[in-house]
């Protein structure tokens, strides 16, 4: 898969040569290549934003140098139509199956914005030749699209076949079927007064299933019930039923 993401701090995604991301970007299984927005104006003090028509608080990006940027990177992988996600706390909310669907694109752009935004022009321009989809985290405010960039590679990245080194560990975790992860443990048995779960030293593996499913449930209804509504009916074991 190949990544671009164009930023005005692209220090910011030097955290992209690090663990797994890192790990996969070596072996060449992920194309990832960190753009600096200012290397796309031509004044002399690197304008990237003025401000808003109408007024208001802050900035706004100018279009020039993102139109600059994006066929820049648009020329340089001209094969498919890339996918350009533009973080935002105005888009779409980001959550576990768009990461599942972003990572079967062959190519992503990400346009992180700074200020208020990006003028709205070079987003319906970029519509040309990008799908363009605007993605928020979640209902908080960034300074900056770089974290959410940092947070999306990282859901997209270790779904990419060979970035994670055990794909089991893909199977078994949080969100994986519309349920959080139930409660994990290791030696020593007995810590501080506190003991591991009896039914997880028994050796009985239907039964640790059958626990471990329950923990997922009762954790869900605790801490997220939001989701128990949503958790597809396909996706329920006999076991659960049985339960
Ligand atoms: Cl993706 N960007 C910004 N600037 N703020 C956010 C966000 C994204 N998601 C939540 N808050």
């Amino acid at each position: 898969m190949r990544i671009d993401v164009v930023s005005i701090f692209p220090e910011y995604l030097a955290a992209l040569e690090l663990s797994l991301i890192g790990k996969a970007r070596q072996d060449g299984v992920l194309d990832v290549r960190i753009h600096d927005l200012r290397s796309f104006t031509t004044d002399r003090h690197r304008t990237v934003d003025d401000t808003p028509y109408g007024g208001g608080a802050g900035m706004v990006m100018k279009p020039e140098p993102w139109a600059q940027a994006l066929e820049a990177v648009r020329a340089d992988a001209p094969a498919t139509r890339p996918t350009l996600i533009v973080p935002s706390p105005a888009g779409a909310v980001f959550d576990q199956a768009m990461a599942h669907e972003l990572a079967g694109h062959d190519h992503l752009v990400f346009a992180c914005g700074r200020y208020e935004g990006i003028d709205e022009r070079a987003v319906d321009w970029a519509r040309d030749e990008f799908d363009v989809r605007p993605v928020s985290l979640g209902d908080y405010v960034l300074n900056g699209g770089e974290v959410a960039v940092l947070a999306m590679v990282e859901a997209v990245g270790r779904l990419i076949p060979g970035v994670v080194g055990n794909p089991e560990s893909l199977v078994e975790e949080s969100h994986a079927d519309g349920l959080l992860e139930y409660p994990v443990y290791t030696k020593p048995s007995s810590w501080r007064g506190r003991d591991v779960p009896e039914v997880l030293l028994s050796g009985n593996h239907a039964k640790i299933a059958q626990w471990r499913r329950l923990e997922q449930f009762k954790r869900t209804a605790d801490r997220r019930p939001d989701l128990l509504g949503r958790v597809d009916a396909g996706a329920l074991r006999k076991a659960d039923l049985a339960a």
